[in-house]
């Protein structure tokens, strides 16, 4: 039976260790923080995500699941440990290099090791064979090496991770084939076959597509703001076009993932990345826009309550979350907040001035809603409108303050239209084209805008 060693019992090493443990693998998990260790030795995962707690429970129990703190031999080594970013945007790897250190003195001839770490392309070539080649076997003949990305989407990685479709770089074909034949072992989704700089930028791609997208819906949601046209209805009808599907906007882009990643690429390929890189910019000034529309809406020594803290919906994770970016902007400009998060009581390792959210909603003169947990969507949005008028009603998230397609002119009755949409007939058409539109909207809210139009033209 194979033995898999997983370095890095995080949001994807523990729940792939535990899958691949439930899948009849032998199973090392190797940490190097002794209290996840001790945690996962008493049996207690230290992340919440849905039904790991019952997998763990049985494969810590029946030991083909064990945790310590350093590698031990096996036949594949796989590394799950993160890559953050430095304050020049670029990738911190040295995680991933002391994690694929840490196996040089235990690797043996016939071993596969496996990158699932985000890197930027060519460093399994690079960086990852390099350190390997210190133990003295050839590496993709004495030693397979590849890439294979995580994809998973935080909430669902345990279901992700068996039915996504996954994409294997080898640094050969044979690294490629072994990493594989690992996979097979528990995932449903198809495997796909390439070399280690395809599957790197493959990972990178899909992250910075949906940066991208959301940045687009965010600069929607500051033009139509100025313009006084509720946006969450502009992309409901928008969306009702065949070919356009339009993300939703918020208070900026939280995790560990589309926030980071997409500037791997602009590190790489500083002189194609205009648009990335424009994108990244837009989402990182989102919790600006929020602050100053709550400066707006009360003056500072005001009580504002902030609904949410945690980087998106029904997550306990507040890496990267732009929510908490603004509840510190908002003390640190002199308001008096209190925050509701069903799943969060820290960030960035100090306590948060939490409440309950009846509490938050009786006292505050203002209210931001930041992340739209299920909770929060119960609520009576006529309720909160009556209470909280003139500006003193902030939804990022669009839950509340959207007219979900309903006809925005009083007195014309909505009239049924195809898909259950209400239809508006316009007189007269215009043409708005992006640099049209730049001109009218000015500079400011249309940065995304521009740049595609000097990429296109270039
Ligand atoms: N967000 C919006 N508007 C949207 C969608 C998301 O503002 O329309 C915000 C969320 O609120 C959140 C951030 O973007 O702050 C990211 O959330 P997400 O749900 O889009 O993605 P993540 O970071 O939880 O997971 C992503 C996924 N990547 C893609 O969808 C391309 C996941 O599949 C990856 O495995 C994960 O990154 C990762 O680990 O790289």
């Amino acid at each position: 039976m194979n033995r898999i060693c997983v370095l890095g019992l995080g949001y994807i090493g523990l729940p792939t260790a535990a899958l691949a443990a439930s899948s009849g693998l032998k199973v090392i998990g190797v940490d190097i923080d002794p209290e996840v260790v001790r945690s996962l030795g008493n049996g207690r995962a230290h992340i919440a995500e849905p039904d790991l707690d019952v997998l763990l429970d049985r494969v810590l129990k029946n030991e083909s699941l064990i945790v310590q703190t350093t590698p031990c031999q096996a036949d594949i080594f796989l590394v799950a440990v993160p890559t953050p970013i430095t304050e020049e945007k670029t990738a911190d790897l040295s995680y991933v290099e002391s994690a694929i250190r840490s196996v040089v003195p235990v690797v043996q001839k016939g071993n596969l090791v496996i990158v699932e770490s985000t890197i930027p392309p060519g460093t399994t070539e690079g960086v990852v064979s390099k350190i390997l080649t210190e133990s003295g076997l050839v590496i993709g003949e004495d030693l397979y090496v590849a890439h294979c990305p995580e994809r998973v989407l935080p909430g669902r990685i345990l279901e992700e991770l068996v039915n996504n479709d996954r994409v294997i770089g080898g640094i050969n074909r044979e690294s490629a084939l072994a990493a594989r034949q690992f996979y097979e072992e528990f995932v449903r989704g198809a495997l796909f076959l390439t070399n280690a700089r395809t599957a790197e930028m493959v990972k990178l791609v899909e992250n910075a597509y949906r940066d991208v997208n959301i940045a687009f819906a965010n600069e929607l949601s500051l033009m139509c703001s100025h313009l006084g046209v509720n946006v969450w209805d502009v992309i409901d009808f928008a969306n009702r076009h065949p070919r356009v599907n339009i993300l939703r906007p918020g208070p900026g882009v939280g995790g560990h993932c589309i926030a980071v990643d997409p500037w791997f690429l602009v590190e790489k390929a500083p002189q194609s990345t205009s648009l990335i890189a424009t994108a990244r910019s837009i989402n990182d000034l989102m919790p600006e826009h929020v602050v100053a529309k709550v400066a707006s809406a009360v003056p500072p020594g005001a009580r504002v309550a902030c609904l949410g803290a945690s980087y998106k919906a029904d997550v306990g994770d507040t890496r990267e979350s732009p929510a908490i970016q603004v509840i510190e902007d908002l003390i640190a400009k002199g308001y008096v907040v209190n925050v509701v998060d069903p799943y969060v009581s820290k960030m960035n390792g100090k306590s948060l001035p939490l409440t309950t959210l009846d509490e938050a909603l009786d006292t505050a003169e203002c209210v931001v809603l930041l992340v739209d947990h299920s909770e929060f969507k119960l609520l009576d949005a006529a309720k909160l409108k009556e209470k909280f008028a003139n500006g003193k009603l902030i939804d990022t998230r669009g839950i509340w303050t959207r007219t979900d397609g309903a006809c925005p002119f009083q007195g014309i009755a909505p009239k049924p239209a195809k898909r259950g949409l209400v239809g508006v007939r316009c007189s007269n058409t215009q043409i708005v084209d992006p640099q049209v539109m730049q001109n009218i909207f000015g500079p400011t809210d249309t940065y995304l805008l521009s740049t595609c139009l000097e990429s296109t033209t270039r």
